[in-house]
């Protein structure tokens, strides 16, 4: 059962990728209201939520809809919990840059910690329009291509991708970084090619892709990190480890740390093995 669920999820999410990426060019003004973080939303931020909101709640078997930009989950019925960042990255739209969606699902009532993942996709609205997903130990990216009569096909791109190589890094938040961060950040320039695109989805495939580590540290204004766990820090974590990487909060796996509040962030490190131990023993 919670198979055919979680591939409905994925369909109507891919499906809906074409029409997102097409609606995003007149949507680019912020709409005046704060999200539960704060953040100011983009009339992109409120459309998509709603679209996404719509096809997700319809699925049978989908017990609850959580998303970062609404402060109460959504209680559907029985079945699996969806959490979801409508469009990550919104605030590249009005300089045209990546951004993208991000979704994962958990075999468990929402607040709960990433143990309970039973899978995670994003979609990155770039050159290609393509979906990465992770489930069974294994991740796959897909490039989405919408066909006359508006069906969609995934294509497979990428099979059983592994995280192996050391190439490139990236570490968001810069201006007010902690010491440790600093002295992490300069050793890494040692070694790695810097990759930041502000958007990270569109940072993590780099890293997914190239090998490496990406991360967003803890840093003054944001001493539990900036990425909110249940949307961002576990999908990506997840996505990392099943893709033969690792991922750290600095102290252990993001994926096994207690969650309590929808909108509770941490600081977020994900990527090659030992080079996210070289993280933990930096910080
Ligand atoms: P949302 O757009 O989903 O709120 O995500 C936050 C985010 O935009 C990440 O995608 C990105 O990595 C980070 O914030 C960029 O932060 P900064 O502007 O500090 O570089």
């Amino acid at each position: 059962m919670s198979d055919e669920v979680v591939d409905e999820v994925i369909q109507k999410v891919a499906e809906a990728a074409p029409h997102i990426s097409s609606g995003l060019m007149h949507r680019r003004e912020y709409v005046g209201e704060e999200n539960p973080s704060d953040e100011k939303m983009m009339e992109a931020d409120v459309w998509a939520n709603e679209f996404f909101k719509e096809k997700i709640t319809s699925i049978d078997g989908v017990g609850e809809f959580a998303s970062e930009e609404e402060h109460e989950i959504t209680d559907c019925g029985e079945g699996l919990s969806v959490a979801i960042d409508p469009l990550d990255g919104s605030s590249n739209i009005p300089t045209n840059n990546l951004v993208g969606t991000i979704v994962c699902i958990y075999d468990e009532r929402l607040p709960c910690s990433g143990e309970n993942l039973v899978a995670a996709f994003y979609i990155l609205y770039g050159p290609l329009t393509t979906v990465t997903v992770a489930r069974e130990g294994q991740v796959n990216e897909y490039v989405i291509e919408e066909s006359p009569g508006d069906d969609v096909d995934l294509y497979m791109a990428s099979e059983d991708i592994r995280i192996e190589g050391k190439n490139i890094y990236g570490l968001g938040g810069n201006k007010a970084w902690f010491d440790d961060v600093e002295d992490l950040e300069s050793e890494l320039a040692d070694d790695l090619k810097l990759r930041y695109g502000g958007a990270l989805v569109g940072d993590f495939n780099q890293m997914l892709h190239h090998g490496g580590v990406f991360g967003y540290p803890a840093k003054e204004g944001y001493e539990n990190g900036k990425y909110r766990i249940l949307f961002e820090g576990n999908p990506m974590a997840f996505i990392a480890e099943a893709a033969g990487g690792a991922s750290t909060n600095g102290e252990r796996s993001i994926l096994e740390v207690e969650v309590d509040d929808i909108h509770q962030r941490t600081p977020f490190y994900a990527g090659q093995k030992e080079l996210v131990q070289r993280v933990e023993e930096h910080l």
